[in-house]
């Protein structure tokens, strides 16, 4: 996958300082480093695609080991609660694919790639964390990508049908892990039926963006290339529902690509660590990462279920007890609002499953 290339040379025989003065005595305007986004994070190297397309167009970076430090240092600062922990958890991988930097390029060493210095790492927007790996007792959540925009929700109008089990439990992750999820259902020529109708009605009614698409018609997909323009997205979904037809409808060869990179970070222990970011010809870029396909198994502890169902939030603070599960209990607004038609059953149902589960 990756082609090995000589080690950057060590920090001190880099490029010292900002430019010269231009004369004695002046003071020496401040430096501007250029700025990019990290594609990959390969055992200590970082592939780095600047954003100024006069650079060139991947530059293959080593991490200031003070960069590092300085990080560990601010795990701990405050961010929001749930955030934070992730954060402090998180400090074995300081840089990874998402995040956006200042870099400095070393002067040409002749090498495929040229390389480079992370000398700043920019502030984050936000970031996915997975928390599968334990470290003694203590559950270690890995970022696995930074700044996600958002993710697509892709189905399949029919062929497979869309299990809308399953479409609630990616919504319920993604409305936890605070991401803008869009739901796009692909294979629209085969028709779409009445019940499929209705739930995609609901969804719509909850404030979820559902884009219909074709990859065989062409149907949806100017609108799907502006929902992933100059944004970072993921793709997620059930097998066969046309990923890889729609990414290759969208921008050919993309697809493939993807495909080249799941099957080359899909083995051995460490895979789900990386996550990479693909290009994207009009802006933006795609994230692929086998950790992103475990997202529908999430877990959200039982009593924060309700809040992410958005349309339970106006009900919730009216249940006779605080407490409330809302599945057996007397007095719960959310069953009332369900026996009024105001919530969707079946959502209801999907929420009812999911509390059993959690
Ligand atoms: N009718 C119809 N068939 C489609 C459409 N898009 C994809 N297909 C077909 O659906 C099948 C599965 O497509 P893939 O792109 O391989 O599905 P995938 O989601 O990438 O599947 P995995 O890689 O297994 O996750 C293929 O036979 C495609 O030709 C569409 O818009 N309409
Ligand atoms: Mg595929
Ligand atoms: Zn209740």
């Amino acid at each position: 996958m990756v082609k090995p290339v000589p080690a950057v040379p060590p920090a001190g025989e880099l490029p010292a300082g900002g430019p010269p003065p231009t004369t004695a005595g002046a003071p020496a305007a401040p430096e501007v480093l250029p700025t990019g986004t990290v594609l990959r994070a390969v055992s200590g190297f970082f592939d780095v695609q600047p954003d100024d397309p006069q650079e060139p167009p991947l530059v293959r970076c080593r991490l200031r080991e003070l960069l590092r430090k300085e990080l560990v240092r601010t795990e701990s600062k405050g961010r929001p609660q749930r955030v934070r922990q992730v954060r402090r958890l998180s400090v074995v991988e300081p840089v990874v694919a998402g995040d956006r930097v200042r870099f400095r390029l070393a002067p040409s060493s002749g090498t495929a790639l040229p390389n480079g210095m992370i000398e700043e790492i920019l502030p984050r927007r936000r970031e996915l964390t997975r928390q599968a790996v334990t470290e003694g007792t203590v559950p270690v959540g890995q970022t696995i990508v930074a700044n996600l925009d958002q993710v697509l929700l892709i189905f399949a109008a029919a062929d497979p049908f869309p299990a809308l089990g399953l479409v609630d439990r990616f919504l319920v992750s993604c409305e936890w892990a605070e991401l803008p999820a869009v739901l796009v259902i692909n294979k629209c020529d085969l028709g779409i039926d009445e019940l499929l109708a209705h739930g995609l009605a609901v969804y719509e009614g909850i404030g979820c963006q559902v884009l219909l698409t074709s990859a065989a018609t062409g149907q949806g997909l100017d609108a799907l290339r502006q929902v992933v323009q100059g944004k970072v997205s993921a793709f997620v979904g059930p097998s066969g529902v046309g990923k890889s037809t729609l990414l290759n409808a969208l921008e050919p060869g993309l697809g493939l690509r993807v495909s080249e990179v799941s099957a080359s970070t899909g083995k051995g222990r460490h895979t789900t660590r990386f996550a990479q970011l693909i290009p994207l010809s009009g802006g933006g870029f795609l994230v692929d990462t086998p950790g992103l396909r475990q997202l529908a198994l999430w877990q959200v502890p039982a009593d924060e279920l309700d809040r992410q169902f958005p349309e339970f939030r106006p009900y919730l603070d009216r249940c006779k007890f605080g407490n409330c599960a809302h599945v057996e209990d007397e007095g719960c607004a959310v069953k009332e609002a369900v026996g009024r038609g105001e919530i969707d059953a079946r959502r209801y149902q999907s929420y009812v499953k999911l509390f059993t589960e959690a």
